[in-house]
This record gives C-alpha cells, sequence and structure tokens, in this order.
C-alpha cells in the first residue's frame, strides 16, 4: 500500500490527502514534524520537505502539485485535472496562486517566530502584499456558485480550499471573508465535502528552533 509523509497543519499534504480520498485510493497515513530534529522527511526528500508519497517499490514522489499529477497519471478516474486544455491551464492557475500564497504565509510565519527585534518589516510587508494579492485574484476568478473551473470538483478547488481553511486555522486574524464574500461562500462549501472535512488542519507544536 502507497504510505503518505504527512503533517497534520500542512496545506500541501492535505491537498494530496483530499486527492486520494476523492480517488478511493488507500494509503498509510505517516504523520511528521517536518521542522524538527530527527524527523524521517529527509530520508524521504532530499529537499526536505514534506508531503511525500512513498510507492510500494520505495520510490518517492514529492512537492504537492507533482504528487496530484503522479496520481492523475496512474488513477486517472475520477479525473481532477480538467480534459479541456484551457479548463486544465486555469485549473492549475488556481493551483500555483494557491500554493504560492502558502509559501509567502510560511516564510511571514516564521519570520514572526523571530525575537521581535530581530523581525524584519519589509519582508513580513512583502509576504503580506503576496498573501494579498493571491486571496484577491482567487477571489477574482471563483465563480459565484459551483466549482472554481468547468462544472466537476478538480485540482483547484483542493488547493483553493486547502489554502484558505489553512489561513483560518494559522491565522485566524486575517480576516478574508468579509472582502471576499464569493470565495467564503465557495470555501465553506468545499470545506462540506467529505474529503475536506475527514482532513481537517490541526496545529502542530515545532520543538526545534528552525529560525
Ligand atoms: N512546494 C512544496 C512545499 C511543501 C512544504 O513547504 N512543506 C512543509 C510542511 S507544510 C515542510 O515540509 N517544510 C519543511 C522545510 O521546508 O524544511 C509542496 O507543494 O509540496
Amino acid at each position: 500500500m502507497m504510505k503518505l509523509l504527512s503533517a497534520t497543519p500542512s496545506p500541501y499534504a492535505r491537498k494530496v490527502r483530499i486527492a486520494l480520498a476523492e480517488k478511493g485510493l488507500d494509503f498509510e497515513l505517516m504523520t511528521e514534524v517536518p521542522w524538527n530534529e530527527g524527523t524521517a522527511t529527509p530520508a524521504y526528500n532530499p529537499l526536505e520537505k514534506l508531503p511525500v508519497l512513498i510507492l510500494d517499490d520505495g520510490q518517492t514522489v514529492f512537492e504537492s502539485d507533482f504528487i496530484l499529477e503522479w496520481l492523475e497519471a496512474k488513477y486517472p478516474t475520477p479525473a481532477l485535472h480538467p480534459a479541456d486544455p484551457d479548463q486544465r491551464l486555469a485549473a492549475r492557475r488556481f493551483e500555483v496562486v494557491a500554493d504560492g500564497v502558502c509559501d509567502a504565509f510560511v516564510l511571514y510565519f516564521f519570520e514572526t517566530m523571530r525575537e521581535a527585534s530581530k523581525q524584519s518589516q519589509p519582508w513580513m510587508d512583502r509576504q503580506m502584499r503576496k498573501i494579498d494579492g493571491g486571496v484577491a485574484d482567487m477571489a477574482l476568478h471563483v465563480p459565484a456558485n459551483g466549482f472554481c473551473v468547468g462544472d466537476q470538483f478538480t485540482i483547484a478547488d483542493i488547493a483553493v480550499g486547502t489554502v484558505m481553511l489553512y489561513l483560518d486555522v494559522r491565522f485566524p486574524s486575517y480576516l478574508w471573508r468579509p472582502a471576499h464574500p464569493a470565495l467564503a461562500t465557495a470555501v465553506d462549501r468545499l470545506a462540506a465535502r467529505p474529503s475536506f472535512a475527514a482532513t481537517k488542519p490541526v496545529p502542530q507544536a515545532i520543538a526545534a528552533s528552525v529560525i
């Protein structure tokens, strides 16, 4: 059986858990804190990041978007990447923006973990601009009703739902809902889906001093 190296708060790992659930694939969940000393993550990914999909023969697949692409190639039904090329690109675009918002938030979050005198306000402002810009971009493109792209659930819904629900948990003071009501409606609808409901993010304590 495939194994997934995952962390309970990780929006990147949640994307994969949702895709596996939507495709009805069995897997063993291996929960790690990738930041801690002694984590098994580097043994499976030279970039020391999770999620990592570990195949039966020991090969590993990492980077959440590549794992979703790999799953689609190996287990095409139900499709999570649209067949139509334009819709496929539109779905990937949502994923790129959503992942970019996650990346910016992680950089912002770790900056806040430094002692106050060592924090760089210009750096935090820069990351916050990316978060605001990415969220506004998703809000601009998400339709008021239905799915992000076309008339089917895709990687776009997975990516948009996971990043916004991650911000709700890790950054509750970020009040994006009043500014983007259509995005909030879309995300709340996604949150009720069984694959989302079964994978709610849970914060982990990081024991190591990362910064
Ligand atoms: N681009 C990667 C990002 C993965 C990522 O940053 N994962 C975090 C956990 S949420 C991690 O393992 N970080 C450890 C590190 O960067 O050293 C993906 O899409 O999978």
